[in-house]
């Protein structure tokens, strides 16, 4: 085998390791939402400088409330977008705000500061 192929085989092998060593990562840090008695799942992201846990797990078709506890003033932080749901909501520092939504079928869905620089991600199963 030309040394270029061993060099491209081994460049895909180290990506799909690292691929799974992500994902796998990312699915051990994933937080599961607590279930209400009324059927209201709610779970409570903690924002200061980044999403804490970064990435949280819901089950589909059930109402959620997705509680930011924003611990900070920084102003990168001060907004949060979930696009795949038309979110867009401010953040009052140092306070809680719920945004309420109903995650119809599974899928991820990402949300972020209002510049798209921190990321957090919804797991709806
Ligand atoms: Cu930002």
């Amino acid at each position: 085998m030309p040394a270029v192929d061993l060099l491209v085989a081994v460049a895909g092998l180290a990506l799909i390791a690292w691929v799974n060593w992500y994902f796998f990562l990312a699915g051990q840090r994933a937080v599961q939402a607590s279930s209400g008695s009324s059927g209201r799942q709610e779970v409570t992201v903690t924002v200061r400088g980044g999403y804490e846990p970064s990435a949280v797990r819901v089950q589909a078709g059930q109402p959620l409330s997705l509680v930011f506890d924003r611990q900070e003033s920084s102003g990168c932080s001060e907004e949060v977008v979930i696009r795949d749901f038309g979110v867009r909501r401010y953040l009052p520092a140092f306070q809680k705000t719920a945004v309420e939504l109903t995650p119809s079928g599974p899928g991820t869905h990402e949300f972020t500061c209002g510049m798209g620089m921190l990321r957090g991600r919804l797991i709806v199963e």
